[in-house]
């Protein structure tokens, strides 16, 4: 007497779960008042971009209001995030720097 549901065999997966961490963008948000040499050394120096890349992500930013610095776990981003908003907090810049899941 099947019915659905019923008496059926559970196939146990014994594969050991390695589950991926979920991955967040570190977002950089565009302002009128910090400078755009300032927004480059600071993707050098905190996101490891070579020049051009950093030029390229500021002006992102700039034209669009918003752009990706990278894409890390969820401790690596948050470190990011907070040295972005210390290093712009003592130069008195108001850059702001978020960060988002994937
Ligand atoms: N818009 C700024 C300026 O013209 C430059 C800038 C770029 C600021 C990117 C913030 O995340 C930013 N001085």
């Amino acid at each position: 007497d099947e019915k659905p549901g019923g008496n059926v065999a559970t196939i146990v997966k014994e594969k050991p779960k390695a589950k991926r961490p979920s991955l967040y963008k570190v977002l950089l948000l565009n302002d009128d008042y910090t400078p755009q040499e300032f927004v480059v050394w600071l993707l050098e120096a905190v996101f490891h971009k070579g020049h051009d890349e950093a030029l390229r992500i500021m002006l992102h930013v700039h034209n669009h209001g918003v752009g990706i610095c990278g894409v890390y776990t969820y401790e690596v981003a948050e470190t990011k995030v907070a040295q972005v908003l210390e290093l712009a907090r003592r130069n008195e810049h108001p850059l702001q720097c978020t960060m988002e899941r994937e």
